[in-house]
């Protein structure tokens, strides 16, 4: 097996601006990708690391709970907030959305590219251990 992967951007719950049609194709899509394809190694999913999980979040995150495939929880936004808050933060978010506490979670910034060592730790662990 050759060491590929591709990162596969899914359409979040940004497409309240769609119609009821085309949300609900969407969601089939969604659900079709998640549910069949056998290629996915690890579901990677973002949330803002500004606010508790908010209704679409635990709907997400339970629907990847129930697709049994391995998850990485994402607080993105990490720039936004102080440095010193960042764990702390990212702890009680975890806390609320996976009190069992086994879903890895951890802080990110997609548009400064900060804290990406350790996602890239967690990643490559991921694909070496499995
Ligand atoms: N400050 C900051 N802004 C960010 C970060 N990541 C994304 N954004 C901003 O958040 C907005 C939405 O980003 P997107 O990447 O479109 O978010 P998305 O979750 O893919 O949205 P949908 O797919 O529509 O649900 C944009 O204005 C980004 O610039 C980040 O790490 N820090
Ligand atoms: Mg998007």
């Amino acid at each position: 097996m050759d060491n590929l992967f591709y990162f596969v951007d899914l359409p979040g719950y940004g497409y309240s601006k769609m119609s009821k049609k085309e949300q609900e194709q969407v969601g089939k899509f969604i659900e079709q990708y998640l549910f069949h394809r056998k290629e996915i190694s690890l579901i990677i999913f973002l949330i803002d690391i500004r606010h508790s999980p908010t209704s679409n979040d635990k709907l997400m995150y339970n629907y990847i709970i129930s697709s049994g495939l391995p998850c990485l929880i994402l607080a993105n936004k990490a720039d936004k907030i102080a440095i010193t808050k960042v764990d702390d933060t990212v702890k009680a978010l975890q806390k609320e959305l996976n009190p069992i506490g086994d879903i890895p979670t951890l802080p990110f910034s997609s548009e400064r590219k900060i804290y990406k060592e350790d996602v890239w730790n967690f990643i490559d662990n991921h694909f070496n251990n499995d």
